[in-house]
């Protein structure tokens, strides 16, 4: 009855630990060639009948019945309405968190999101300038991985950043005819919506939104329809038809990552109770069969605490079967040499959550170079900074932190480059680049910048 949870042990000692390492770090984003069909032909199809498409997969796929997409629309009174009928303990919660996300992302912006120039000693001003994108699209997922908490942590930065225009599709399925072409729908049927995502959109700054999802809306929001307004850059998590839409609309605007499952890893020098811990390894392992929570600890005797915890526990978790079946295909316990040999190891791993377990965390966070988010110290649950601590919780997975970076105000904004040259610059300038131009055959290059010489050379190679 109990599911029970064994993550793999592993020791650093063991001769073949690199292969057995291996083995359980591998996952594979197969990109299912259904799907790829499918989404093409979707996107196509919106590209070229427009709303009366989106319309018509919204029946097919949402059981979702409407005569418009305008129909479809919310306004920002849904939003207020969803908001003022939760619980007061609710709405402060969303608040607080989309308070200290924004306070966080503002210091972002400040930090490295301002723009900047400088003069050479000639009067040459050069500089860079930085601006929001116009309109973005957030995807919010519908179903079991609807989180009020991921549009908080998307919208937040976009309004952060000062983009004016944040439109938001949310899928809300008409519950039992999903698929079915919605027959027993009835006419602008409202659907599944769920309250919580309309009160975050509230908080977090979202201008319009619709209730459409899948392939056809990623398409909407891409190429623009007669009522879905085009957006510069779509972000959000989704099921594959999204991921695989997403990557295909590349190009034609922005998007974010696309996410693999989540994961947790654990640096534990055992000084925190071992309950708290199995517990962080629980908090990532729920999300996802395919999620990955491992521990790395120097401390045999530890290990074996958290594991007789993951027993005491698991059996008192809604969510056991998920979080066993994680534990049990892709969790490890792995028992190191020392703090620094897990410092190591973890730096492979390149985990998206990365939490610093341990009595003299700041002793540890130098050695650690390639993380989503480095949580520091016993107190520093990373369920935490999924939340309500500030930072973004959408983060580089499957190793990609060792060359990509949370989300954030930067996503939102684009820099342009600015350079007013003086006339004394010209001259300076002007030999250098003519000089280049001449030697890459491009005379009218050269000629641009001889003729701003006050001595004009006579042109090189002219007949
Ligand atoms: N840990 C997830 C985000 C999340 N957790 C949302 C709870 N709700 C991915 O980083
Ligand atoms: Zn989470």
């Amino acid at each position: 009855m109990n599911p029970a949870a064994t993550p793999l042990r592993l020791s650093t000692a063991q001769t073949d630990f690199e292969a057995r390492f291996a083995a359980r770090l591998h996952w594979s984003s197969e990109t299912d060639h259904a799907i790829e069909q499918r989404v093409a032909d979707i996107l196509a199809d919106v590209q070229r009948r427009g709303d009366a498409a989106v319309l018509e997969y919204t029946a097919r796929f949402d059981g979702l019945q409407a005569a418009s997409v305008a129909e479809l629309e919310l306004t920002q009174a849904d939003f207020k309405a969803a908001f003022d009928a939760l619980p007061a303990a609710q709405r402060e919660a969303l608040q607080a968190a989309a308070a200290r996300v924004r306070r966080y992302h503002e210091a972002q912006k400040k930090a490295n999101g301002e723009g900047w120039s400088y003069r050479d000693e000639d009067g040459t001003l050069l500089g860079q300038k930085v601006t929001p994108l116009d309109r973005v699209g957030i995807y919010v997922p519908g179903g079991k991985a609807a989180y009020p908490s991921s549009l908080i942590m998307n919208a937040v930065p976009a309004h952060v950043a000062g983009v004016p225009e944040i439109v938001m599709v949310v899928p809300t399925p008409v519950r039992g005819s999903v698929a079915t072409g919605g027959s027993g729908a009835a006419t602008a049927a409202r659907g599944e919506r769920n309250e919580l995502v309309l009160a975050a959109a509230h908080v977090a700054g979202v201008t319009r939104a619709f209730t459409i999802g899948g392939a056809q809306a990623v398409a909407a929001l891409a190429y623009g329809t007669a009522t879905v307004p085009k957006v510069d850059k779509i972000t959000g998590p989704g099921n594959a038809y999204v991921a695989s839409a997403k990557k295909r609309v590349f190009g034609t605007v922005g998007i974010d990552m696309i996410a693999g499952p989540s994961e947790i890893l654990v640096l534990a020098d055992g000084s925190t109770p071992a309950e708290w811990v199995a517990m962080d390894l629980f908090s990532q392992a729920e999300h996802d069969e395919l999620a990955q929570s491992i521990l790395l600890c120097p401390d045999a005797a530890y290990i074996a605490a958290v594991q007789a915890a993951i027993d005491r526990l698991l059996p008192t978790m809604p969510r056991a079967a998920i979080i066993a079946k994680s534990l049990n295909d892709r969790g490890a316990l792995i028992h190191t040499r020392s703090m620094e040999e897990a410092c190591a190891i973890s730096n492979r791993i390149a985990p998206e959550h990365l939490e610093v377990s341990s009595a003299e965390p700041h002793r540890w966070e130098p050695l650690l170079r390639h993380a989503g988010a480095i949580f520091l110290g016993a107190y520093t649950s990373e369920s935490l900074g999924d939340y309500c601590a500030g930072p973004n919780h959408v983060l580089p997975t499957s190793g990609t932190a060792r060359f990509s970076s949370p989300l954030g105000v930067y996503d939102f904004q684009k820099r342009s480059s600015l350079i007013e040259v003086s006339a004394a610059g010209a001259q300076s300038l002007g030999t250098v680049a003519a000089e280049l131009a001449y030697g890459e055959g491009l005379q009218a290059h050269a000629r641009a910048a001889e003729l701003r010489l006050n001595d004009v050379p006579p042109m090189r190679g002219a007949r």
